[in-house]
């Protein structure tokens, strides 16, 4: 399929049915998440989220990186307006209530918010030449969007600690590891293993999908008594979808469903 659209900062495509893929396009400054850059990122989303015909999300970054972080030549230039600007918190916020499954595919550096944008996704699949860092100590401050909060949620205090407070930037291998990484592949063979990846989550009932998403983030927001609360909620919506209905149907006809997202 031809690409949907395009602009400077965030190229689109559509390569397999059902797949979004938004490639992170700043490669002079490392994919540096600029205000503009969060923002065509937030507005893509935000179309893919109404479009039905999307069902998964991977993002990538265009050059040797993932991306590097925050802006640090806005933040010299502004200080801390340039991380509290309610414009950029709001586009982070909006990026992690995106409901549709999003697949990190990291291509390079994710240092900083880059690596706390990785970490926003459902899972990440990295090349080989991946790295991985909240090196944020190393210029006098500390991860800002996340990463004190998810990294150790994700794997574990030791490891976050070391990361965190050394500023060590750690390789592919290692990231997946520890649990970061899902998966890691030859530089080449990166986009199309996590569009493969998409494709299949894609195939399954969406509505389902996307319940499962929100009942497993709150498996990290809430204790477990009120996230199983949260499941017992989404099973119920999902019981009302004629997805359900179809895919249980399909089971016992002994045929593959044909899932609609309603
Ligand atoms: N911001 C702006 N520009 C960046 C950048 C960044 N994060 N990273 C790289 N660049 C730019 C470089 O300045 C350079 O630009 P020119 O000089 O060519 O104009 C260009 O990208 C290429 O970079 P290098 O020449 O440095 O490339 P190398 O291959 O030599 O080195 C590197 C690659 C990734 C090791 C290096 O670029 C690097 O260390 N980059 C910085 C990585 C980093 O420190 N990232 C963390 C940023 S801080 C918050 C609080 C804190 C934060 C957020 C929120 N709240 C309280 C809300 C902080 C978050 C961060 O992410």
């Amino acid at each position: 399929m031809p690409p949907e659209s395009s602009n400077d900062l965030l190229l689109l495509e559509r390569p397999v049915e059902g797949v979004l893929i938004a490639t992170l396009n700043r490669p002079e400054k490392l994919n540096a998440l600029s205000k503009a850059l969060l923002g065509d990122l937030t507005a893509a989303l935000a179309a893919a989220k109404e479009d039905g015909s999307i069902r998964a999300v991977v993002l990538t970054g265009s050059g040797k990186a993932f991306s590097a972080g925050a802006d640090i030549s806005d933040m010299v230039e502004r200080g801390v307006e340039s991380y509290l600007d309610p414009e950029r918190l709001e586009h982070w916020h909006a990026i992690e209530a995106f409901p549709k499954p999003l697949i990190a595919a990291v291509n390079g550096y994710a240092l900083g918010g880059g690596c706390e944008l990785a970490m926003l996704c459902d899972l990440i699949v990295a090349s080989d030449a991946a790295r991985f860092g909240l090196p944020e100590i190393n210029i006098g401050v500390l991860p800002g969007d996340g990463g004190t909060q998810r990294l150790p949620r994700l794997v574990g205090k030791s490891w976050a600690t070391r990361l965190i407070l050394t500023g060590e930037i750690i390789t592919a291998a290692q990231a997946r590891d520890i649990g970061l990484v899902i998966e890691t592949t030859e530089p080449d063979r990166l986009l199309k293993r996590a569009t493969a990846l998409a494709a299949e989550i894609a195939s399954k009932a969406p509505l389902a999908a996307q319940f499962a998403k929100q009942a497993m983030r709150a498996a990290f927001e809430k204790p477990l008594s009120e996230g199983l609360q949260v499941e017992q909620e989404a099973v119920k919506e999902a019981f009302k979808t004629e997805d359900r209905a179809e895919g249980m149907r399909a089971f016992l006809e002994k045929r593959p469903p044909v899932f609609r997202g309603r």
